[in-house]
This record gives C-alpha cells, sequence and structure tokens, in this order.
C-alpha cells in the first residue's frame, strides 16, 4: 500500500489556506500522515463515526452519505457505508453500501438488540425516519427499520444521539427536530425496537442544530441534553428526568436559552473540561465563521461566556471535538473545514484557552473530522469524511508527549 506523508504547517505566522505544506514562519512538521489511499465512499459523505463493528479490538468507520446544509441531494446519494481497519488505520470496505433515504445524513452508533454486536441508526435531513440497521459482528449491516422520530409537518433532522435517557439498560435515540424546535426521543426495547417516550419530542428552544450532546450535566445522576440554539444565538440544556423525558434548565420560555453574546448562528457544540475544574464546558461553532465560542460551565449546567470568548479556528468550521490530541491531558480543539480541505487544531492551554490554529490538509474539501485511535498506538488520529470529494482520509497523528 502506498503510504503518503503530508505536511503540517508550523504556528507563528498567520495561516491561510493557500500556506498549507509551505512551512510559513517555522519549520514544517510531519505530524500527521496520510495512511492508504483515500477511500472513495459516495457522494457527499459526512462526518464518520468511529466504534469497532467486527470485534476485532481496532477502531472501524461507519459512513453516512447524503447532502448536508441545505444542498440538494445528489441520484447516487442516500446510503451508508462500513470501512473496516486493518489494524494500522488501513481502511478497507466491509461490503456493499447499504441504501438508505436520499438525505441521509448522519449516525450513531451502539448495540440497540442485546446482542453484543453494534448496530448502526442513522437519521435524515429532510426525513422524521430514523433507519435502524442491525450489525451482524462482522462489519456487515442488515437492511434498515424505520422508526418515526415524529409526527410533524416539517421534517428537519440533524443530530442523533444513543443513550439510556430512561435508565433501564436499553439504548434510546435522541435527535434534534430543526424546525419543530424540539429534541426527539425514542425508547428502545432492547431487541432493536423504538417507541416515543411520554411527552416527546421536548421543547428545545429555536432551531437545535448539529452534534447533540447527552450527559449528565447537572450532577444528579440523570443525562441531560446540550445543544446549540441556532437561531437564538445560544446554548440550550434539557434537564433530563432519567425517565426519558426532559425539560428546559430555564424553564419554558423563549428568552432563556443561554445566550452567545460573541456569535451569531451557532451551528454545533462540543464538550469537554477545558479550563479544568472539574465540570463540563462547551465549545460553540459558528455558521460561515472561522471562529468558535468558548462558553464556560458555571459547575451547575449553566454555560457563561469568559472575557475572551473567541477562539481563532483559521479556517470556517461547522463544527469538531474537544479532545487531548497530543498527550499532555489537556483539551485541544479540533475542529472540520465547512468549504476548505483543512481541519484545524488548536493547542489546549488547560486553563481554558487556546492556542493558535494549526491546518492539517485532510485530502478532500469540507471534511467532517472524527478522533480516534486508528493505530492503536493510543494517541489519537483523525478520520475524515470529505464531502464534495466523497472520500474518507486516515490521517495518523505522529505526535509524541511534549514533541513541539
Ligand atoms: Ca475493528
Ligand atoms: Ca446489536
Ligand atoms: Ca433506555
Ligand atoms: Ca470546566
Amino acid at each position: 500500500m502506498r503510504s503518503l506523508t503530508w505536511t503540517l504547517l508550523a504556528t507563528g505566522s498567520s495561516l491561510s489556506v493557500l500556506a498549507i505544506g509551505v512551512g510559513v514562519g517555522g519549520h514544517p512538521r510531519k505530524d500527521f500522515e496520510l495512511v492508504g489511499e483515500r477511500h472513495f465512499v459516495g457522494s457527499m459523505p459526512g462526518r464518520p463515526v468511529l466504534a469497532d463493528l467486527d470485534a476485532d479490538g481496532d477502531l472501524d468507520a461507519v459512513v453516512v452519505c447524503g447532502p448536508c446544509c441545505g444542498r440538494d441531494p445528489r441520484a447516487d446519494s442516500g446510503h451508508v457505508q462500513v470501512l473496516l481497519n486493518a489494524g494500522d488505520g488501513r481502511l478497507e470496505p466491509a461490503g456493499e453500501p447499504v441504501r438508505l433515504g436520499p438525505t441521509s445524513l448522519g449516525a450513531a452508533v451502539g448495540d440497540v438488540n442485546a446482542d453484543g454486536k453494534p448496530d448502526v441508526i442513522a437519521i435524515h435531513h429532510s426525513s422524521y425516519d430514523a433507519a435502524v440497521l442491525l450489525g451482524d459482528g462482522r462489519g456487515g449491516l442488515g437492511m434498515p427499520t424505520y422508526f418515526k422520530l415524529h409526527d410533524g409537518a416539517s421534517p428537519h433532522v440533524h443530530s442523533i444521539a444513543l443513550a439510556d435517557a430512561n435508565a433501564d439498560g436499553d439504548l434510546d435515540i435522541l435527535a434534534t427536530l430543526v424546525d419543530d424546535h424540539a429534541m426527539a426521543v425514542l425508547l428502545g426495547d432492547g431487541a432493536g425496537g423504538f417507541t416515543p417516550a411520554p411527552g416527546q419530542p421536548f421543547f428545545a428552544h429555536r432551531h437545535p442544530y448539529a452534534q447533540l450532546n447527552v450527559v449528565d450535566i447537572t450532577g444528579d445522576g440523570a443525562l441531560d441534553a446540550v445543544m446549540t440554539d441556532m437561531r437564538g444565538g445560544g446554548l440550550t440544556v434539557l434537564v433530563g428526568s432519567g425517565t426519558g423525558m426532559f425539560s428546559p434548565l430555564h424553564g419554558f420560555n423563549l428568552e432563556t436559552s443561554m445566550p452567545i453574546a460573541a456569535a451569531e448562528r451557532p451551528m454545533a457544540c462540543s464538550l469537554g473540561d477545558i479550563d479544568a475544574d472539574g465540570d463540563l464546558d462547551a465549545l460553540a461553532f459558528i455558521d460561515e465563521s472561522p471562529t468558535a465560542v468558548r462558553m464556560l460551565n458555571r459547575g451547575d449546567g449553566v454555560f457563561e461566556e469568559p472575557s475572551e470568548p473567541i477562539v481563532d479556528l483559521g479556517s470556517a468550521s461547522v463544527g469538531g471535538e474537544l479532545v487531548d490530541t497530543t498527550g499532555d491531558g489537556v483539551l485541544d480543539i479540533v475542529a472540520s473545514g465547512a468549504a476548505s480541505n483543512v481541519v484545524a487544531i488548536c493547542r489546549g492551554r488547560g486553563d481554558g484557552t487556546f492556542e493558535r490554529a494549526e491546518l492539517i490538509d485532510a485530502h478532500g474539501r469540507s471534511p467532517g473530522v472524527a478522533v480516534g485511535d486508528m493505530n492503536g498506538d493510543g494517541i489519537p488520529d483523525l478520520v475524515t469524511g470529505n464531502y464534495d470529494s466523497g472520500t474518507v482520509s486516515v490521517l495518523l497523528n505522529t505526535r509524541r508527549t511534549g514533541h513541539r
């Protein structure tokens, strides 16, 4: 297998997409290396989901192909492809893609029928249908069974999470219903079936959007949900009862999602303890902007902007993750590129602030990025779904702790 190496631009100078690999203002580094070839998976792949689909101990990738963000579906989009890891980060298709609806957008992976084999749940941008595809434990997926997230008139679904919202031991489906201003909750029966939670969907302010986070944010042991309030320009926390029901942290008031004053249209948010005080903070990614906004947790699930909330990502982004890419125990930002071919990494300083962005070439425009250890060396790598080229790239992290 041909192995190509690519350079990562050093920090210390203003960055632009055109400057990648040129080594402006510093020594070019080879911190991320494309392993194998880019895989063509079909039109409009989104952010991969990483999980061990074939139980061999390494992370595999699940990629859903379908249009995002108002673009029309292409005739050949609308499917899910599993890529199996050879163990060193090289991916190979696990078989033929499985057909979904034309606007399939994203997925979550978990065992929903209690057979010990991971299953895939996919959502569709323009349909209330959630597709459940049972895994065979070898990377194969069965044909989809559909469950309605809602019986509404304006299907617009942007994110999904699998979590046990009612604490009965079975995974449940949670999803943002953008135009219904609500979050759907379907309770799993542990056999691959789902029924609507009582009272769902739950009011979630205006336009809850991408990257639904399901965590215990209030510390009472029950799972809560954190999402962006895109039209309202804030963050919404829905407090879980532990029985599958959710209510707004601030009560049923349109004016009281937690405002993000520093920017409009937060598209997505990622959670992590960025200021090392023991609670989960939020980073909101702003639409059509190379910036993210820091929102620090007061400790009780209320997020507030610090005095300098803006993080410069160096490239427009529609989402990303907070993850330790260097092994120093401090969370860094890994942000996908909205209209470029780069992934931006901002190293965390541990005090809630971040260094200047480093831009990494994903070798395909509009990469949606996932982070996970793909070659078993304990260091997180990058896997991108490249929307415009229809490909997936695996970029192995060759950084070492403390290495600069
Ligand atoms: Ca595997
Ligand atoms: Ca299963
Ligand atoms: Ca459950
Ligand atoms: Ca914190």
